[in-house]
């Protein structure tokens, strides 16, 4: 995505920058105003100034420079930015001259800005859009469907744990005859989880979704899943045993690293979310059948533990707490594997301190 947008300067970039370190919410939105008084496209300043800007965000969370009440202030300081700039949006003609497309996320998918900011492009460029906003049960979804009759869905998804939940929704609306057009970082290197789900359409980016959705109005039904039996069935096996997997991992880690347990139970909590979303990536990337699903979340994870003091040495024993309990699934034991290779050479642990890859 250019960053270079008529009217969005280096000074503008670092004022907005500043909004968000300050939570300076009157701040962002008096510069929106102001850019969109001085002529600035609203497209312009949703996707050249608030979506690098958000982007910066999550590297400045990441590397643990911000803390998570930060990054919450800094998101809050983006939606503001965007919902003025929707204010300013003129509605487009009366609903049946311009295409209805409905903007969700599936569930388990809080990331709702990519969406919004997705949504707001679509409406700029004369679309009608419903925003449903983030974590959409397939059920939900349906009901909204019947009642709104939308000709396309947009389906967001950012993190690729959620696949085969943006699965299930992308197949809860072909019997409505409605198509899908997925996009955000959670479908992969060119939208590739997109098409596996069977996603009628894929687009990196708003623009883009704006010309494909041009190219052939409505869009025609074509999307195909392509997953196989095997995989979805892995999928299956560890969606069944998750409970119990997670607490036997939870378990295994507090008696091998005694400094995890915490008497107030705080620390729990957060071990237990994040090997719950270990657990979640696992089986989204079996279920694609794809090693990047499972190495994509591992190299998120080390990169987060070490930025916070946390040896991330300690992904390794997770890997092989799970090892014995799923090596009764060549899938899922094939994918481990990966994900232990990919930490064996990005660690830069001793390798005497390893412990090896079967020692539950
Ligand atoms: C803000 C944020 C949050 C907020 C979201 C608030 C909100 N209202 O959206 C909160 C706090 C909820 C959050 C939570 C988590 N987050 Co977060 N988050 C971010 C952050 C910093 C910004 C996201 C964003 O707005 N990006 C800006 C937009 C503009 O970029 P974009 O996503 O590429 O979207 C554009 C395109 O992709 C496209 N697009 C998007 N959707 C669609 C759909 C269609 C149809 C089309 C055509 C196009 C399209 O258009 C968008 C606009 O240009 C990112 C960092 C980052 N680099 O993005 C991390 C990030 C996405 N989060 C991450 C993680 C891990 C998490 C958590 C798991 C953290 C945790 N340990 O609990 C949770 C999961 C919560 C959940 N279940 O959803 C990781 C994901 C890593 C991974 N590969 O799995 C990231 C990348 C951070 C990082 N540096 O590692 N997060």
């Amino acid at each position: 995505m250019s960053h270079d947008r008529p009217g969005i300067t280096g000074d503008v970039r670092a004022a907005f920058d500043d909004c968000l370190v300050h939570a300076d919410e009157e701040g962002a939105v008096a510069l929106t105003v102001r850019l969109l008084q001085d002529g600035v496209r609203a497209e312009d300043v949703l996707l050249g100034l608030v979506a690098p800007a958000q982007q910066r965000v999550g590297t400045r969370w990441a590397s643990g420079e911000w803390t998570v009440a930060q990054e919450h202030a800094a998101t809050h300081v983006s939606e503001r930015s965007v919902a003025t700039v929707a204010a300013a949006i003129p509605e487009p003609g009366p609903a049946g001259t311009a295409g209805a497309v409905l903007v969700t996320c599936s569930d388990g998918e809080w990331h709702t800005l990519p969406a919004r900011l997705l949504a707001e492009v679509l409406r700029v460029r004369g679309f009608h859009v419903r925003f449903l906003g983030g974590h959409v049960p397939a059920a939900q979804l349906v009901s909204d469907l019947h009642q709104n009759a939308p000709d396309v869905v947009a389906l967001s998804c950012t993190l690729p744990m959620r696949l085969p939940l943006a699965h299930g929704l992308i197949q809860a609306c072909r019997p409505a005859g409605v198509p899908v057009l997925a996009g955000g970082c959670g479908f992969g290197p060119d939208g590739t989880w997109a098409y596996a789900l069977g996603a009628d359409l894929y687009a990196p980016d708003a623009p883009t979704a704006d010309t494909l959705l041009r190219r052939q109005w409505p869009p025609p039904l074509t999307g195909e899943p392509s997953l196989d039996a095997g995989s979805t069935e892995a999928y299956a096996h560890l969606a069944r045993r998750r409970s119990a997997l997670l607490r036997h991992v939870v378990q295994s880690l507090q008696d091998r690293f005694p400094d995890l347990r915490d008497p107030t139970h705080r620390q729990d909590e957060a071990t237990t979310e994040t090997l719950g979303q270990l657990l979640d990536s696992l089986a989204a990337g079996a279920f694609v059948d794809d090693p990047r699903v499972f190495i994509d979340y591992l190299s998120f994870a080390a990169a987060f533990l070490t930025a916070r003091s946390t040896d991330p040495a300690r992904l390794l024993a997770v890997l092989d707490f799970l090892a014995a309990p799923l090596s009764d699934s060549p899938h899922l034991a094939r994918h481990l594997a990966a994900g232990r290779t990919w930490l064996d050479t990005h660690l830069t642990r001793p390798s005497a301190e390893r412990r090896p890859a079967t020692g539950a």
